[in-house]
């Protein structure tokens, strides 16, 4: 997509030598050296369609071979699509420095589970362990058996997640000095607004929100250069979690929890943008942006594939597998609704994308865009049992405050965890930019 860099994190952008508050693009080699470049708009569609397969682990066949590892079983398909559309501004404020907002809408968010075996649906680990029916269950018809393969659909989603809020710079300017690469550093602070995304089994349509509830903050550096028909970028940022808002669903339960935090994200996207016109005279350009994105997600805790299901099962009202013991150190059970977010295990999503670009003028420029995301396999059920602390031996102790209230031995305990694996995403982008 073509957005100025860095500007919208997600977006699928040539980093490019547009700088806000810097020399007007249309000026490059006459008129007025002092005239600025204001203000970007930008508006971006989005369509994304992801899916994996979770896969169980599965212990307990005495006859498998101890060294090949613990077994797993295909148990689910996920599928999962969404539109969005992301308006940006962002504003000259001072020669080379600029500030931005960023308001990512998502339009519509639908998801489903599709049991693998659908002949023999209450074989599914899933059922088989009680996390859900074997009749299935569907937000908006919850009283229906599901048909054919569907095990699992939840509400359709809609609204704001987070306000992103930017400031950056250019430290250098290949408009302004054509001997050196356009170089900015900026940091963003992107403030929870929406809805709270929360699942009720009882009320399954009542929370159509999209938040997690985050506050993050974000940091970037990238680099451009033209040269000639070429105009190589790269660009690094890293994502950390600030906050969450006390009704989020990301709350520490104290006891021996780890990990409590929205996992951590560090990225390096970089392209090779090449001019297929490049007409100098009216600024009219055709090029195809090739490039590909390295995204780490590091270990936290996350909305993942299951959240919903587990959300379900872990419904503290009724007798689910997944319901929580609050407080480990009091005798009997306290019930606590597992919140459904859950660990995870580092894993990196890998992007191959092609963007097509069109500039009509110095002011307006179009791109349509296709990403190819792999994501690698990994763990989605990962919390620990809690920490050993000061006392003889080295094992988390039950029944004492060692033990963390939101490990789900169902699901956590290896040997029972749920994996992520052949995750593939497809994303679809159309882009517009005016330069004021
Ligand atoms: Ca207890
Ligand atoms: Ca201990
Ligand atoms: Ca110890």
């Amino acid at each position: 997509m073509l957005v100025v860099l860095g500007l919208c994190g997600d977006a699928l952008a040539n980093p490019a030598s547009i700088v806000p508050g810097g020399r007007d693009p249309e000026l490059t080699d006459s008129g007025d050296p002092e005239k600025r470049l204001h203000v970007v708009t930008d508006i971006e569609y989005e369509y994304e369609l992801d899916s994996s397969t979770l896969v169980r682990e599965r212990i307990g066949n005495p006859s498998r071979d101890p060294l090949l590892g613990v077994p797993t079983v295909r148990d689910l398909e996920f599928k999962q699509f969404r539109h969005t559309l992301t308006p940006t501004v962002h504003i000259g404020v001072f020669q080379d420095t600029f500030v931005s907002v960023a308001l990512p809408i998502v339009i519509n968010q639908a998801r489903e589970l599709n049991v693998i075996d659908a002949a023999n649906r209450a074989g599914s680990s899933t059922v088989a362990d009680g996390l859900l029916p074997e009749m299935g269950f569907d937000a908006r018809d919850p009283s229906t058996r599901t048909p054919g393969d569907l095990l699992f659909r939840g509400p359709n989603r809609h609204g704001l997640d987070q306000v992103h809020l930017g400031l950056g710079a250019a430290l250098m300017n290949q408009l302004e000095d054509d001997t050196k690469p356009t170089w900015k550093l900026g940091a963003e602070v992107r403030l929870a607004v929406g809805t709270i995304m929360k699942f009720d089994p009882m009320r399954p349509e009542a929370n159509k929100g999209v938040s997690r509830g985050v506050q993050e903050l974000e940091l970037w550096t990238s680099f451009d250069r033209k040269l000639g028909w070429a105009e190589p970028w790269i660009k690094l940022w890293w994502r950390v979690p600030l906050t969450a808002k006390s009704d989020s669903l990301f709350d520490d339960p104290g006891f021996g929890a780890t990990n409590t935090q929205s996992s951590q994200l560090a990225g390096v996207e970089s392209g090779l943008e090449l001019y297929a016109l490049d007409n100098k005279a009216d600024q009219t350009r055709i090029s195809l942006d090739i490039g590909n994105k390295v995204i780490a997600h590091f270990e936290g805790r996350e909305y993942t594939e299951m959240w919903e299901v587990f959300a379900f099962a872990g419904d503290s009202r009724g007798t689910g597998p997944l319901v929580l013991d609050a407080d480990p150190v009091r005798a009997g059970d306290q019930p606590l609704s597992h919140p459904g977010i859950s660990n995870i295990e580092n894993y990196l999503e890998l992007t191959g994308r092609f963007a097509l670009r069109a500039q009509i003028g110095p002011h307006v420029r179009f791109a349509v865009s296709t990403d190819l995301i792999w994501r690698t396999d990994h763990a989605i059920s990962f919390a620990d049992a809690g920490v050993d602390r000061d006392d003889d031996g080295d094992l988390v102790n039950p029944g004492t405050d060692e033990v963390n209230p939101l490990h789900a031995p169902t699901i956590d305990l290896v040997g029972h965890r749920y994996r992520s694996v052949d995750g593939f995403d497809l994303v679809l982008g159309v882009n517009g930019q005016v330069l004021f």
